[in-house]
């Protein structure tokens, strides 16, 4: 499972339009590999109940659609979920992410949030998709669909999603699908019914297909895309020359070939620390956002605290007023009573 991502075994990939890739993303247990395995028909990722992440590192599985279309799924760790929350994560994070990408290649078709029913939609969960905005650019929406697992769950109690969605659906919640395109869909990773297997795959790859063709077929790429893509090309070419080579031994082709495996690992390295320091500007900038967040909330707080008082003082003035008035018109009266004031 996993592997380097310099890999020996180096595959010459197909042509972009017959190759699509989509990427799992979300919260440890969310059920990103059992959706994997259930795009794929078979048990290609390893999916089990754990409280500690169960896949380690990202990984790819292939398999090819009914219409011929070869479809690339690439698993990816919950802890990348955790991005930016914690700043000890970044090395490993940063080295997942350039993993996944060269993985991709191509570019991403579509990135699946994965998101469960079975648990409550959380804040981790919340930043972790607005951190992939804030380290993808905003263009990311335009690839994401969110699949929410635990279809089973909702069908014990007779529930759709929409039931589910329009009951008590958090505000957190809305801004995400609404980031999606409200794009989603339900998945029961559990069901053994082929028909409601391949009726949840039509639904989610009718999902990918929109996205596909909204995006006028180019996949989400970057510059990071651009870059790992010209240093495993030239590693390809290269690779290419060296076994084309005659009157060589075959030590001097292996040193020629080590060599060049080199100065791409020292590439790959530079891109490495490339993301590195962009998550570390990407942390400080949605640090900044939250701390900012905080600042106004608790700025509203206390304004309505304020005003709350205001209208406290206010109805305090009010009331010595009534009561005053009370007091005088008695005093009136008892005069008027008295014979002593000719008012009344
Ligand atoms: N009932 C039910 N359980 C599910 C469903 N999908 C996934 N699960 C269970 O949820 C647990 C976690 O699933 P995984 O696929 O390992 O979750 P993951 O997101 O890949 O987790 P990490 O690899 O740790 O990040 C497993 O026990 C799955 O069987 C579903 O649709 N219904
Ligand atoms: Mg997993």
């Amino acid at each position: 499972m996993g592997g380097s991502a310099v890999d020996d075994d180096w595959e010459f990939p197909s042509p972009s339009s017959e190759v699509r890739t989509i990427v799992l993303v979300g919260r440890t247990g969310n059920g990103k590999s059992a959706t994997g395995n259930s795009i794929l028909r078979r048990r290609a990722f390893k999916s089990m109940s754990s409280s500690a992440g169960v896949t380690s590192t990202c990984e790819l599985q292939r398999t090819i659609l009914e219409e011929g279309q070869i479809l690339n799924v690439i698993d990816t760790p919950g802890t990348i979920c955790r991005l930016f929350r914690f700043l000890c994560d970044r090395v490993f994070i940063g080295k997942e992410i350039v993993k996944c990408i060269n993985m991709a290649k191509d570019g991403i078709h579509a990135v699946l949030v994965v998101l469960s029913v079975r648990s409550r939609f959380s804040r981790e969960e919340e930043a972790a998709v607005q951190s992939l905005h804030k380290f993808f650019g905003s263009k990311i929406s335009d690839y994401m669909i969110v699949v929410f697992t635990g279809g089973d769950d909702l069908e014990e109690n007779d529930e759709t999603l929409d039931d589910y969605l329009g009951r008590d659906c958090p505000e957190p919640l809305k801004e995400t699908l609404e980031m999606c395109g409200n794009r989603y869909v339900l998945f029961n990773n559990k069901t053994k019914e082929e028909a409601k297997k391949s009726e949840q795959l039509k639904q989610l790859l009718s999902l990918v297909n929109s996205v596909v063709d909204k995006n006028g077929g180019k996949p989400y790429t970057d510059e990071l895309f651009v870059e790992l893509k010209k240093g495993a090309n030239k590693l390809r070419d290269q690779t290419a020359e060296v076994n084309s080579l005659e009157g060589y031994s075959k030590q001097e082709i292996s040193e020629l070939k080590e060599q060049f495996h080199k100065s791409y690992g020292e590439q790959l390295k530079r891109i490495t620390e490339m993301v590195e320091s962009k998550l570390k500007e990407t942390t400080h900038r949605l640090e900044m956002q939250l701390a900012e967040e905080q600042t106004a909330r608790l700025k509203a707080e206390a304004m309505a605290q304020a005003a709350q008082m205001k209208s406290n003082d206010e109805i305090r003035k009010l009331r010595e007023h009534l009561e005053r008035a009370q007091r005088e018109t008695e005093e009136l009266r008892k005069r008027a009573e008295s014979g002593r004031c000719a008012i009344l």
